[in-house]
């Protein structure tokens, strides 16, 4: 149970027993699955012949293949199915802030769905029905993918104007959407300053993406390309057509114009987080739950990584590449949080750069600052917030300040991650326990500049946040998968 031994989240990650929400899904008979594999291997077989090359195969694609993983119409025998997990938890534990009606709708299902390895077609789940609308969602996608974003004045330090924008910002009914049909673990924002496109991951291996321009039920759509909790998602900085994810077993690159979710790597241990090392994205850096981090080519074929390195860490948690000096990386675990060099990774036997001391619980997640990497924030189990002074990286780095902050998310919701305004070197952002329910943001010295609430649309915690890298939009994702824009 929570919060007995100190490791409160030995088991995993912390956060996983909550299954908020699994409002409508349930799992697959066996011969769903092996339609599914059969639809799979077709996907691999188009893949192969190419025809997902042009962007005009699109209309073709989406149109023609039904959905790939479907709902079960009434329970089948369920004897060579895995076996339930955390049904019982389900039973026994009451959530803290969630509505009964949304929790208990559903029984307890089989959760996971079970996607095949390899390459699948990018069709979204409700598929049958809205073949038009979802090329639609595809072609946006698209079509300001190809727009270069313009490279704006990151960084600026006038926090007085910074704070106005952020009073200027604000949530409204239309401006609220399901998602995803489960808690949020994962969100990543399109750089595009035309329309604003966000995906949002969930615990179930869902990708909900929705075009938030777009007023109608058809702006979003929901896929299924991962078998367990969506951990991490990006858009590629080089190229946005391109979103990666990132699930226990595999990191998947959703690639809008060829309308398939490659598979880039596979792993028998459990994925936890990923970043690109370079500019050009093209290798990136993967953290294992088990605490080994990983080097993947994210052009080469074959699902396994160049290089594994044991990095001393019993659980690794997030991992993040410093800003400027691309070999740089960040890596947080139970209670480690170091910098490590990319150039001298080894199997055994690595020694962090800079160790960043003080936690004394588990730590959910450490970022380096946008801009420079001058700073780096982290949130832990201990009730506080952290922030580092990285600027030279000394072998014990500086702690600048300490905020307390109530953490105690318990197992109903994701843990939260302070994350870093890419606009501001210096303010980042965390969800919160406090009510009115609220997304704060923070400068760097530990004030506090500003809460986003609405006591009429904002009635639950949003623990993972995304903030646009040049505009002024917030996105919080709640527990049962309903995202809220700020604006
Ligand atoms: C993901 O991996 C972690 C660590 O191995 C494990 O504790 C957790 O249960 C896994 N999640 C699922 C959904 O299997
Ligand atoms: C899968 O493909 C095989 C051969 O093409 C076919 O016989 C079988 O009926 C298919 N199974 C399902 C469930 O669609
Ligand atoms: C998520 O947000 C929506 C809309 O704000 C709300 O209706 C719902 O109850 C929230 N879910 C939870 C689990 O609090
Ligand atoms: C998304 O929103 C933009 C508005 O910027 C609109 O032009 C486009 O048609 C929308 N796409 C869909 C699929 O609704
Ligand atoms: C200091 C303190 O109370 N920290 C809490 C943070 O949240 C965890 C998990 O929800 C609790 O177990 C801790 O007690």
């Amino acid at each position: 149970a929570r919060g007995q031994d100190g490791l409160w989240d030995a088991d995993s990650d912390g956060s996983d027993g909550g299954d908020a929400a699994p409002d409508g899904y349930s799992h697959l008979s066996a011969y769903e699955r092996k339609r599914l594999k059969n639809i799979t291997e077709n996907a691999k077989f188009f893949a192969a012949l190419k025809l997902h090359e042009s962007a005009a195969r699109l209309e073709q694609l989406t149109t023609k293949r039904r959905s790939y993983v479907t709902k079960r119409a009434k329970p089948k025998k369920v004897e060579d199915e895995p076996a339930r997990r955390r049904s019982r938890r389900l039973l026994r534990v009451e959530p803290l802030d969630i509505p009964l009606l949304e929790t208990f709708a559903q029984p307890a299902a089989e959760e996971y769905p079970q996607v095949p390895v390899g390459p699948l077609p990018m069709v979204p789940e409700d598929q049958a029905e809205n073949s038009k609308w979802t090329e639609a969602l595809l072609g946006t996608w698209m079509r300001i993918s190809e727009l270069k974003a313009e490279c704006a004045d990151r960084g600026t330090p006038d926090i007085k104007r910074y704070q106005e924008s952020l009073s200027s910002m604000v949530l409204s009914e239309e401006n609220i959407r399901k998602v995803v049909k489960a808690r949020v673990c994962s969100m990543a924002i399109h750089p595009s300053e035309s329309t604003i496109l966000v995906a949002a991951g969930d615990k179930l291996g869902h990708i909900g993406l929705w075009n938030v321009s777009c007023r109608t039920e058809e702006g979003h759509h929901m896929f299924i390309p991962h078998s367990f909790q969506v951990n991490c998602m990006h858009f590629s900085p080089c190229n946005p057509a391109h979103l990666l994810s990132l699930s226990n077993d595999t990191l998947r690159c959703g690639d809008v114009t060829r309308a398939v979710f490659d598979e880039i790597c596979r792993s028998e241990e459990s994925f936890s987080c990923f970043d690109f090392l370079e500019e050009h994205a093209c290798s990136a850096l993967v953290s294992h739950w088990g605490g080994v981090v990983a080097v993947v080519d994210t052009r080469t074929p074959g699902a396994s990584a160049e290089l594994s390195a044991d990095i001393g860490f019993g659980r690794t948690r997030t991992v993040h590449v410093h800003p400027v000096n691309k070999h740089y990386f960040l890596a947080a675990g139970l209670l480690d949080v170091c910098v490590f060099d990319v150039r001298y990774l080894k199997a055994k036997g690595n020694k962090p750069l800079s160790s960043l001391p003080g936690h004394t619980k588990s730590v959910a997640s450490a970022y380096f600052s946008p801009v420079t990497g001058s700073r780096v924030v982290t949130v832990c189990a201990d009730d506080k917030l952290r922030v580092y002074d990285t600027t030279s990286l000394s072998p014990t780095a500086k702690l600048l300040s300490s905020i307390r902050h109530n953490n105690n998310t318990g197992r109903w919701l994701t843990r939260f991650r302070a994350i870093w305004d890419p606009k501001q070197e210096h303010c980042f952002l965390v969800g919160s326990m406090a009510q009115p329910r609220q997304i704060q943001v923070f400068q760097d010295t530990g004030k506090l500049l500003h809460s986003f609430c609405n006591v009429d649309c904002l009635a639950s915690v949003c623990s993972i946040n995304v903030v646009h890298p040049s505009q002024n939009i917030l996105v919080g994702g709640n527990s049962s998968g309903r995202l809220h824009v700020f604006k």
